[in-house]
Parts: C-alpha cells; structure tokens; sequence
C-alpha cells in the first residue's frame, strides 16, 4: 500500500541514530517516513535480508510490527527478528555479520530512560554490522527532507513470540531466539571453563540489567552456562519502561549496585549494563573502575583470553576518552587511533584491522568481534582477566597504575541547557581558541588548543567540529562537546585529565587531582556563569 507523506523536520540522526521523545516518534507518519527514508537512501529494500530488534522499550513491539511491513511493502527478501522483537545492540551486529544481511535497524534509545512520557530511537547498521557511517546518516537525512510516499503492507501483525518462519506477502520474517547465537560467540572469544571454575570455588558477582535488554542474555551466559550462584544477574526481565530506571551505568544511576559493591562483604565484581546492551560499568569490591581506565586494562591484559591470545592489531579511542590506553599501545607496540565521538567512526578501523579494540569514556568498549560495543563483552573479558590473574580487581588496577602511571579522569554534564546558552559557551571558546595557547589560566599554561577535525584514513572522509580540546603544559587535558544523544535541550560534557605517576600520585581523590584543571576550564569557558548552573548536574 502506497501512503501519501511529507517531511517532517528534525529527523536527523545524532551520535547514534535518531533520538526522540516516543510520543514524537508514535505520531502520524513519524516513524514511517524515517524507515522509508532509511530504505530510499541506502539503494532500496528490493530483495534485501535485515536483522530488526530492540532493547524491549515501550513501543519496542509495534514498532517492529510496522517496519516489519514497511520491509515487506518495499519488497525485502527476509528479515531475522529477535524473539518479543528483542536484541541487545551488538547481538544485532553479530546476527548482520553471521547472516551476512545487507543491514540492521535497531530500536532503542540505548541509556535513555524508556516509556510513553520518555525516549525512543531507531538506529541503521549497515552490511558490516557498524552504525551507518556519517555519509550514509547524511543521505537519509536529505531523504526525510523530500519524502513524499512511504510503501506499508495491509496485513495482521505477525507472532512474533513464536520462534520459526512466517510470511508477510513474499516476505519472509524469520523470528530467532535473541540469546543463543550471541552466547555462542562469546564462548569463541573467553574461557568459558576457567571462568566456570573461578565460580565453582566461591567467587561472588553481581550483574545488574536494570531491566534492560541484557537480562536474558546475562541469565543464560553467567548463571546457565557459567554456573554463577542463580540471583547473580538482578533486574533481569526487560520491561517497557524499565522499571522506572535509568538504564545508564554510571555511579550515578547505577547506585544501587554501587551500594553493593561498597558493602562490608560485598560481592568480589559487579557490573550493570545500558538498555541496549552495548555499555559496561565495571566495579571491584570497595573500587570503582572508569571506563578508560577499564579499556586500557582489557586492552593490557587482553592475551590472557582465547580471542586474542595473538595479540592486538591496534586500539582505537574517541578523542575525549582518555589516554590511558596509549600509554599500553605504545608498550605493546601496537598502533593507537583517535577518532571523534561515536562508535561508528571505528568501523573502518576494525573493518581493516587497523584496531582490534575500541573504546570510549562513556563506559562502552569491543572488539573486532562485532562492530558495535559490547557491554557484556567487557564483562566477560573481565572475567576472563581475573581467573587468569587471581587477584583482585584493586589489585589488578594498582598493578596497572603501577606500571602505566594514573590517568585521572572525570565528565562534569551540564545538562538539559537552553540550545542558545550551549551553543553560546561552545562558540565563545571556539571564537578564542587561537589565542589560548602560551596563555596562563589559573596556573595552568595552554600548550595547544583546537576544534577537533578527524580525517577517516581508510576512506578520507573528513569530520569537523568534533569537540573543543585544551592541552595544557604536562599533558592535562580540558575537552568541551555538545552531547549528541539527548532529546531535550542540550548537554555541555567537559571531559577532565590529568597524568600522574610515582607511588605518591596512584591514591588522590580523583576530583581533587583535578582541580587545577577544571578550575582552569571554568575559568576558560565561563561555564558556570553562563549556563547559570552552581555546577555540573552529573559527574562521572
Ligand atoms: C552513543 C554512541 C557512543 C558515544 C555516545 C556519546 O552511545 O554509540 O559511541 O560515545 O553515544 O554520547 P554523547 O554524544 O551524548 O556524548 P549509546 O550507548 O548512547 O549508543
């Protein structure tokens, strides 16, 4: 069926796919005219075989239901669809790449709370498995600017809780269990029987869904196949709206783990994941492990899995992310890239091997494996660390501090800002940039100071205005970013480093540590003065 549209404004894809409130995304013709879009930009859907899946939020359901249509309408071959249209974010990269399917569209919103009064989004992978790549997000974006027609089959919905093949008119929709092949992979990659032993003699974990997309997965993984203690894995079931959560993990949302893992007696590791599955936050008993500092110790420790007993080709991090992990890539002797924000500038690194691992401050990080992070991933290699190791996970990163020096790190948010007064700081610095280097602020000497611009060096695409980065005499860093991800206002992430090394430089309180330079980025920025904010609303 032919139906009659015209563009609607603001469908353009950010950091990772299209983020809206679900109320925007539920009216007339919203979510139709974007899946259209995706079709028309990318060559069309005529014989093509898609993965579709979603982390479980509200309008997960009817959503799959409508794009499962729209796919059969425009003449698709096939589309695989997780059970209860179900998948985490890199089951669904694993299941393009082992179906070799012409691309994925993935529902979800990812750590955006969920439900009717919150956020839905729709996310394009492409035949490698990666996000959509900037020229392709570009192209669908110019097409939802013209759209005239959408094509959608007048059928029933299809069952989509039973596994097995049905048809919408010459379309095949295969519904597939959402856990199996995913789990299957990670048993390529980990020990599965040291992992098991290290259980079986007592060691304690707690994994925390927050009733997200990962629950299934986490149950069948860590408890059924890894014979943790039943309970390991807590808020398990994914639910519409999370159960009132925030499916971040940070310390901030993920207290209640935190909690756990800072009591007397406290399980020996802890981990939570986002709503779709493709973050990590990893926790020791008594000790919290930043992201960057998490990569950088998967990617020294990383011979000690199956999966990469060969080595790394390289790593790869976002520019904001911190340089711990180049300190290990040079030690290694292995190269290490700098990308903008996003997961989908790695693609052509992973795809050429250029870089075995990726990852980023916001506690996402993978491998080569798929082309998208991986929180369970992450755990998993964790896991993998510590029964090899038998230490603890203080233990291992004092060894890592020991050896590499401490890479102090902190993201202060300013969230939910009127456009105007974000825009406003960003511009002011960036209108200043090229006086600031030799200049003092607050003690600290500016060595250089620029807007970041990556050139892509497999396909030369060029990508500017990627984030504003102060680099100050020593090496400590201030980096200032719009955040891509949100849906109301906008967010100012100032990214916060700084370098020590020596015994007396391992055990500062990380916010002290930092003090010089974010007393030098207010003083540079005007932050607080400008937004109007005492501070920022999230540290992480
Ligand atoms: C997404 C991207 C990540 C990126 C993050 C940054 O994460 O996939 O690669 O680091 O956004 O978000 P922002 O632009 O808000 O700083 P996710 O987990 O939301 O898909």
């Amino acid at each position: 069926m032919r139906v009659t549209t015209q563009p609607i404004a603001g469908q353009k894809p950010g950091t990772s796919g299209l983020r809206k409130k679900t109320n925007v995304f539920m009216s007339e013709g919203y979510l139709e005219n974007f899946i259209q879009s995706i079709f028309d930009a990318t060559g069309g859907a005529n014989g093509k075989t898609y993965i579709l899946g979603g982390d479980g939020r509200y309008f997960n359901q009817h959503a799959a239901q409508t794009i499962l249509k729209m796919a059969a309408a425009n003449g698709a071959k096939r589309v695989i669809v997780g059970q209860n249209a179900l998948l985490s974010t890199p089951a669904a990269s694993h299941l393009i790449r082992l179906n070799a399917a012409d691309g994925g569209i993935i529902l979800s919103a990812s750590h955006n709370p969920g439900g009717p009064e919150e956020d839905f989004g729709v996310k394009f992978n492409t035949a490698n498995g990666g996000p959509a790549p900037e020229a392709v997000t570009e192209a669908i974006f110019a097409r939802t600017q013209a759209i005239d027609e959408y094509f959608i089959a007048d059928e029933i919905d299809v069952n989509l809780s039973r596994i097995g093949s049905q048809h919408i008119g010459g379309m095949a929709v295969s519904v597939v269990d959402p856990v199996s092949d995913y789990a299957a992979l990670m048993e390529t990659l980990f020990d599965f029987a040291a992992i098991r032993a290290m259980f079986a003699g007592g060691f304690r974990m707690r994994f925390d869904a927050m009733c997200a997309v990962t629950g299934p997965y986490a149950k069948e993984i860590f408890e059924t196949r890894l014979g943790a203690a039943p309970g390991t894995v807590v808020n398990a079931v994914p639910l519409p709206d999370f159960g009132g959560m925030h499916p971040d993990p940070n310390p901030t949302w993920a207290h209640d783990l935190m909690g756990h893992m800072f009591a007397a007696d406290g399980p020996d590791f802890g981990a939570a994941s986002d709503g779709d599955g493709d973050r990590n936050m990893v926790v020791g008993r008594n000790t919290y492990v930043a992201p960057s500092d998490s990569f950088a110790v998967l990617a020294a420790n990383a011979h000690l899995a199956p999966g990469y007993r060969a080595g790394l080709k390289g790593v790869a991090r976002s520019m904001p992310t911190s340089t711990a992990v180049d300190r290990v890539a040079e030690a290694l002797g292995i190269g290490a890239h700098e990308t903008p924000t996003g997961w989908k500038f790695f693609g052509n690194l992973l795809d050429t091997g250029r870089a075995t691992f990726c990852g980023e401050e916001s506690f996402g990080a993978g491998s080569d494996h798929v082309r998208e992070k991986d929180g369970l991933w992450a755990v998993l290699l964790w896991l993998n660390i510590l029964a090899e190791r038998e230490e603890s996970v203080s233990e291992i990163m004092r060894a890592h501090w020991s050896r590499f020096g401490r890479t102090y790190y902190s993201r202060h948010d300013y969230e939910a800002l009127p456009n105007a007064v974000a825009d406003g700081v960003m511009d002011s610095l960036r209108s200043r940039l090229g006086d600031l280097p030799e200049q003092t602020v607050e003690g600290m000497k500016v060595a250089s100071a620029e807007d970041f611009a990556y050139t892509d060096p497999v396909d030369g695409s060029v990508s500017r205005g990627q984030g504003l980065r102060i680099v100050f005499e020593g090496g400590a860093r201030a980096v200032l970013r719009l955040s891509g991800t949100g849906t109301e206002g906008a967010t100012i992430r100032l990214y916060l480093e700084r370098h020590a090394t020596g015994p007396d430089g391992l055990d500062a309180e990380v916010q002290e540590m930092l003090a010089p330079v974010i007393r030098a980025a207010e003083a540079l920025t005007g932050i607080r003065e400008v937004t109007g904010r005492a501070g920022p609303d999230v540290i992480t």
